[in-house]
C-alpha cells in the first residue's frame, strides 16, 4: 500500500505522458476562443476572454475543485485540505494573451495545476494546505497597458489608478467595470493575507532558448527581471514631403528612429539588460507628409533594478540630446515599473529536489520575462518551474511550442513538490 501510495503521490500510477497529453489538449481547446480570425488573441474581458474563463471554471469544477470567477476575472479553483483552517498554496498563471500569441504562455501553468489537482482528487490525496489553482485574468497588460491586474488583486498590490486608464478604443477601465458588472469595491477584498499563504508556485514556458540549448526539459527559476514601461510621444513639425528641404525639417519619425537606435546601443551593454520598442506609430501619418508626431513604447528590463535604472537614465539623456539637436520635443509617460525579485530559496530547493527525483539535472536560471509570481514576492515564498520551449525558444508568437513529454514531466515535478513540501 505504501509503495502504491508513493507511486500515486508522484503520479507514477498514472500512465506516463498522461498529464502532458491532457495539458496540450486542453491548451488547444482554449485556443479556439480568439479575437482574431486567424491567430490567438485573448485580451482582458473580450468575448473570447470571458469564454476562456468560463471554460476554465467548468474544467476546475469537473476536476473536483470549488471554482468561481472573481471580481477582476481571475478563475480560482480550490482543492481543499483535510485540515480546517489550513493555509493555502497558490499554483497559478495567466489566461490572457498578447496579440497573435502562442497557446502556452500562461495557460500551461494553469492547466498543469489543474491536472495535478484532478489527480490528487481522483486518488483521494489531501494536502496539509488548501491548493488554489488560479487563472489570472490580465498579466500581459495588452488592453490597458497595465500588467498583472489579476495577480496584483490577489497579492494585495492592486493599483486603483488603473480605473482611470482607457484602452485603444477610449473605453476606460471604470466604464468596462460598469459594462461587465465588475464590482470595483469587491476588488480590494480579493487580497490574500500573507499569514494565510503557504506559498506560490508557477509553472511557465521559459520563453527563451536556454533549456533547449542545454537539452533540459525543465529549469528552476532564480529571479524574475525588473521592468519599466513607458509611452513616448515625439512632437516635431509636419510638412509637405516634397517642398521642405531636409536641413529645415523637424521630423518626429526620424527623431524617434534615432532614439530607438540609442536604446538598442545602450542596452547592448549589460548581460541581463534588454530594451525594446515594440510599438511605434505616426498618428494620422501619410506617405507624402513629414511626421509631425511619433508615438512609441519603451520596455527596459534587467536582472537587478540598479542596472535597469542606470540604462533608463542614459537613454533619457540621449533622448534629450537628440530632441534638442533636431528641434523637436518629447513627452515621456511611465506606465509601469516592477522590481526585480528573487525566488524563495525554500521553493527553489523543493523544486530542485523534485526535478532530481525525476531523473533530471536541476538547472537554475533567471527569468527575463515578467510573471504573475513577481506580484507575490514579499507576500509569500514564490517558486517557478520553467518548461523548455521548442522552435528556438520563441514565445509571444504562434510558433510557441512545448512537447507533451516536457509538460508531463512538469506536472509530475509539481505533484512531487506539493506532496513533499515540508
Ligand atoms: O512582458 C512579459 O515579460 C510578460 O510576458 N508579461
Ligand atoms: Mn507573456
Ligand atoms: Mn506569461
Amino acid at each position: 500500500m505504501v509503495k502504491d501510495q508513493a507511486r500515486m503521490a508522484t503520479g507514477a500510477a498514472t500512465p506516463s505522458g498522461y498529464f502532458g497529453v491532457k495539458i496540450l489538449d486542453l491548451a488547444r481547446k482554449l485556443a479556439q476562443w480568439s479575437e482574431l480570425p486567424d491567430g490567438l488573441s485573448c485580451t482582458y474581458f473580450s468575448v473570447a476572454h470571458k469564454a476562456v474563463a468560463t471554460q476554465l471554471r467548468d474544467w476546475m469544477r469537473s476536476a473536483g475543485l470549488d471554482a468561481k470567477i472573481d471580481a477582476v476575472g481571475n478563475v480560482v479553483g480550490r482543492y481543499a485540505s483535510s485540515i480546517a483552517g489550513a493555509k493555502s498554496l497558490i499554483v497559478g498563471s495567466h489566461y490572457d494573451t498578447v496579440v497573435d500569441a502562442g497557446q502556452f504562455d500562461g495557460r500551461l501553468g494553469i492547466l498543469t495545476g489543474l491536472v495535478v489537482a484532478e489527480h490528487l482528487q481522483l486518488t483521494g490525496q489531501r494536502l496539509p494546505f488548501h491548493l488554489d489553482v488560479v487563472g489570472f485574468a490580465e498579466e500581459e497588460g495588452v488592453r490597458f497597458g497595465a500588467p498583472y491586474i489579476g495577480s496584483a488583486a490577489v497579492a494585495g498590490c492592486f493599483d486603483e489608478s488603473i480605473f482611470q486608464r482607457s484602452d485603444a478604443d477610449g473605453v476606460s477601465f471604470a466604464a468596462l467595470a460598469g459594462e461587465q458588472g465588475i464590482d470595483l469595491a469587491a476588488i480590494g477584498a480579493l487580497a490574500r493575507r500573507p499569514q494565510t499563504l503557504r506559498g506560490y508556485l508557477e509553472v511557465h514556458i521559459e520563453q527563451g532558448p536556454v533549456l533547449l540549448q542545454r537539452e533540459l526539459p525543465l529549469g528552476i527559476v532564480t529571479s524574475i527581471a525588473g521592468s519599466a514601461r513607458f509611452r513616448i510621444t515625439v512632437h516635431g513639425t509636419a510638412g509637405h514631403a516634397g517642398t521642405v528641404p531636409m536641413a529645415l525639417r523637424h521630423d518626429a519619425a526620424a527623431a524617434a528612429a534615432e532614439i530607438v537606435l540609442a536604446v538598442e546601443r545602450r542596452c547592448a551593454h549589460g548581460s541581463t539588460l534588454v530594451g525594446t520598442v515594440g510599438q511605434l506609430d505616426v498618428p494620422h501619418g501619410a506617405i507624402n507628409v513629414i511626421a509631425g508626431a511619433c508615438e512609441f513604447s519603451l520596455d527596459i528590463r534587467a536582472g537587478d533594478d540598479a542596472t535597469r535604472d542606470a540604462a533608463i537614465a542614459d537613454i533619457f539623456a540621449a533622448l534629450k540630446d537628440i530632441t534638442e539637436r533636431r528641434g523637436v520635443t518629447a513627452r515621456i509617460t511611465e506606465i509601469g515599473r516592477h522590481a526585480a525579485v528573487p525566488c524563495a530559496p525554500r521553493m527553489q530547493s523543493a523544486l530542485a529536489q523534485a526535478v532530481a527525483r525525476a531523473g533530471i539535472e536541476p538547472f537554475h536560471l533567471a527569468s527575463g520575462a515578467g510573471h504573475d509570481a513577481a506580484m507575490f514576492a514579499g507576500v509569500t515564498d514564490i517558486g517557478m518551474l520553467f518548461v523548455r520551449c521548442g522552435n528556438g525558444g520563441i514565445s509571444h508568437s504562434p510558433l510557441e511550442t512545448v512537447t507533451a513529454e516536457d509538460a508531463d514531466l512538469a506536472a509530475r515535478v509539481l505533484l512531487d513538490v506539493l506532496v513533499n513540501l515540508d
